[in-house]
């Protein structure tokens, strides 16, 4: 692998850091943020690491997707950007731009082979020291997400996230990582868009995720998955904030991702409101929102869909009032990844040239709401959206129900448009709109965003459409291994 800067986007980024190329004239005079603003640059294990041979790691839920399902180029993560071996270039290059923090993600199968804590590989759990230590050598703070959507295989064959007992087994990797990296760590991340991994791993008709294969009865396992993602979050948080927070003085929170949904007419609020919830706040409200629980409007919505489908239970399981008791406050900030913006319609009958794919998965019926996206918000053929004010909204609703907790933007960015290349004008574009709306969020709106994190430092593995997305700060001019 080899990296080269795009030139045009470190150049929006850098202005933001207070540095001298500016944005345009207008936003390099008032963009003014907070001292202690983090401004940072995310990945994760199997998208950058490479290093899956020889190395003691075992096999993931997405090594064994990617066999049987093959991705938009056919490839894998074996090499990927190889920050296996290269992390230290890598972290120069960090330095460079400025940044202050780098998220990452732990590999679970790099140090548990087979997923449980009883056999350890320590080549592993070198490397992660390494990594650390070669990052605040260089001044900048490791942030760790525990859980980026590489499951250990033997335990996806065990039934992954529809097993209960991920909560046990979640708990024992979360409390090595604490013990082992937590003297160097102070902001750990549990688990990285449990909407996504719910709906599209465990109920894949849309965008296909590992571990698939879920497609009967799924209407059932989306909700158990994303319940167990619940429960074991909180475990993982317990554990830190009972036997490490007060040695160690860390943070623990969770990654969600949000869409935001614009009500179409005045008379759509409501449906804005329940797609809403059910993307963001079917995990965000038991954690932040001061009831706790699922939110209000989506069990009353599974609760007539229970009526309708003639069923004893609803799909989506009951939290005990322990574990309701569990969630609440258990994130020290949320973690909150943003992408897109949909218009949503109590109108399911209309049609539209851009409705959103997600209104035909499982997920998209329950909710029973029409979602599409104004066409000038729409950036070449992707599935992101250009509308930097949903971000603003969603960081208002954020401050208005969950008691203005702090917000880490984890992600946010865009691929490259097709023939721009290193010339990346619609990205600049891209970031600056959004990083003009947490300013005005904070400065405005009084949001309490402690900094943004852009996804990604590298082009790198990008899922279901492998190498073929580049969404790097750094270009990767070697981004090939096909299985
Ligand atoms: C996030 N969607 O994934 C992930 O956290 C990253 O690993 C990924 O590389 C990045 O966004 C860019 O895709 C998403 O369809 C995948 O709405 C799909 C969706 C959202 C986020």
């Amino acid at each position: 692998m080899a990296t080269s800067m795009a030139p045009v986007l470190v150049a929006a980024l850098l202005c933001c850091l207070g540095l001298s190329l500016p944005l345009n004239e207008k936003s390099s005079k008032s963009a003014k943020f907070p001292k202690d603003f983090v401004w940072a640059a995310a990945t994760s294990a199997f998208q950058v690491e490479g290093g899956q041979i020889g190395t003691g790691r075992g096999p993931s839920i997405w090594d064994r997707f990617l066999v049987l399902h093959s991705n938009k180029d056919n490839s894998s993560g074996e090499v990927a950007c190889d920050t296996y071996h290269k992390y230290p270039s890598d972290s120069a290059l960090m330095k460079d731009l400025g940044i202050s923090n780098y998220r990452f993600s732990i590999s679970w199968p790099r140090l548990f082979p087979n997923g449980r804590v009883n056999k350890v590989n320590p080549e592993g759990v070198k490397y992660y020291h390494d990594l650390i230590d070669s990052l605040l050598k260089n001044g900048i703070k490791p942030v760790v997400t525990l859980y980026h959507w590489d499951l250990p295989l033997s335990l996806g064959d065990r039934g992954g996230w529809l097993n209960d007992a991920m909560v046990d087994w979640f708990g024992d990797y979360a409390r090595f990582c604490f013990q082992e990296y937590g003297a160097k760590v102070k902001q750990w991340i549990t688990i990285n868009e449990p909407h996504t991994q719910s709906v599209y791993g465990y109920c894949s008709q849309v965008a296909s995720h590992a571990p698939g294969g879920f497609q009967d009865n799924c209407e059932w396992s989306m909700y158990l998955a994303g319940h167990n993602f619940l429960l074991a979050h909180a475990r993982a948080a317990s554990i830190y904030k009972r036997e490490f927070q007060a040695t160690q003085k860390g943070l623990v929170g969770i990654t969600i991702n949000a869409n935001w949904y614009e009500p179409d007419t005045s008379r759509d609020a409501a449906a804005a409101n329940l797609a809403f919830e059910f993307m963001f706040g079917w995990f965000a409200n038991a954690i932040f929102h001061p009831k706790g629980d699922y939110p209000a409007v989506m069990k009353r919505r599974m609760e007539v869909l229970r009526k309708k489908e003639g069923r004893v239970t609803a799909r989506l399981p009951k939290l005990t009032a322990e574990q309701i008791k569990e969630l609440k406050n258990s994130a020290d900030f949320l973690g909150l990844n943003y992408y897109v913006s949909l218009i949503a319609s109590a109108n399911m009958s209309r049609s539209e040239p851009l409705e959103s794919p997600s209104m035909k998965s499982t997920w998209g019926r329950d909710v029973n709401v029409f979602m599409f996206s104004r066409p000038e918000w729409q950036i070449g053929d992707s599935w992101i959206r250009y509308h930097p004010e949903g971000l603003r909204q969603i960081l208002n609703f954020v401050k208005k129900n969950y008691n203005n907790i702090p917000v880490y933007i984890t992600e946010n960015g865009v691929m490259g448009a097709p023939g721009e290349d290193m010339n990346d004008k619609s990205r600049i574009f891209y970031v600056k709109g959004h990083i003009d709306a947490v300013h005005k969020a904070i400065t405005e709106d009084s949001c309490n965003v402690k900094g943004y994190f852009f996804w990604s430092l590298l082009d790198n593995f990008e899922w279901h459409a492998g190498y073929t997305e580049r969404f790097g700060m750094y270009h990767v001019s070697i981004l090939t291994f096909t299985v």
